[in-house]
């Protein structure tokens, strides 16, 4: 069977969560990471089956999830770690949740994985149009949202069996003008199908590792929610 990580899933009104049951749904092993603030109330619910109704897959059974893992992936390594952010007690209570150690903790673990999933975005002033946004909320929604594809591909890329396949979400407010993705959203987005072509140019060749992104519908997910879409 294929074993895939699933990185954004912190409910079961996402992407992430709809994309880990189809995967389950076809025999997949589940890994998911969980942003790290969210990671609490995402176990704790999981444990106190507030999701099962959810986790019915097709045949009747319920989704596995192997194990969650609490990342965030606009850190990719322990000195890129702020000291507020390392102070913060949701993050103190959780180890080892940056992209690079997420990636080293699932070779411990597991060794190889087939399928990485990239579903996640954050863009803090994703509510000001793009004329009134500032660089640091900008540059905030490119590492959230199109750089931790790089970081996530390049920390995962050396444990996956070539054949795999790697995926992301996009929206096309990319392309068109679309009022209210405003916060660099719609610019995070364009490098991110920018950075899909190139990577899968340099994936396909290092790893035989294909590279895609799909561009979304509407979903009322939190995140959609959030942007009152
Ligand atoms: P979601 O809230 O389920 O998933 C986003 C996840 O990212 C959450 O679990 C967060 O905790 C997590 N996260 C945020 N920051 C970090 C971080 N630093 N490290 C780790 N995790 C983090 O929402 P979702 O399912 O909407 O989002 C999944 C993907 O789908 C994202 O890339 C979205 O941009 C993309 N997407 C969603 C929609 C939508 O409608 N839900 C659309 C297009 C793309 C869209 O916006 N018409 C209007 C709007 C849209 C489509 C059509």
């Amino acid at each position: 069977g294929k074993r895939a990580f699933i990185a954004g899933v912190a409910d079961d009104n996402g992407y992430g969560w709809a994309i880990a049951k189809a995967l389950a749904a076809a025999g997949a092993e589940i890994l998911v990471g969980t942003w790290v603030p969210a990671l609490n109330i995402f176990e704790t619910s999981l444990r106190r089956g507030k999701f099962d109704e959810s986790r019915k897959l097709p045949d009747g059974s319920l989704m596995e999830i192997t194990k969650v893992y609490p990342l965030d992936a606009v850190f990719d390594s322990p000195e890129d770690v702020p000291d507020d952010v390392k102070a913060n007690k949701r993050y103190a209570g959780s180890s080892n949740w940056t992209v690079k150690e997420v990636a080293e903790t699932v070779k411990n673990d597991f060794g190889t994985i087939d399928i990485l999933v990239h579903s996640l975005a954050n863009g803090p002033e994703v509510k000001n149009s793009l004329l009134e946004t500032s660089r640091k909320g900008y540059l905030a929604a490119v590492s959230a949202s199109s750089y931790s594809f790089i970081s996530l591909l390049q920390h995962f890329l050396p444990i996956m069996n070539p054949g795999g396949a790697t995926i992301s979400l996009t929206y096309i407010a990319s392309e068109r003008t679309i009022p209210g993705y405003g916060g660099g959203m719609s610019s995070a987005k364009a490098a991110l199908e920018s950075d899909t072509r190139v990577l899968a140019y340099e994936a396909g060749r290092k790893g035989k590792i294909r590279v895609n992104t799909i561009s979304a519908g509407p979903l009322g997910s939190r995140a959609a929610k959030a942007i009152g879409f």
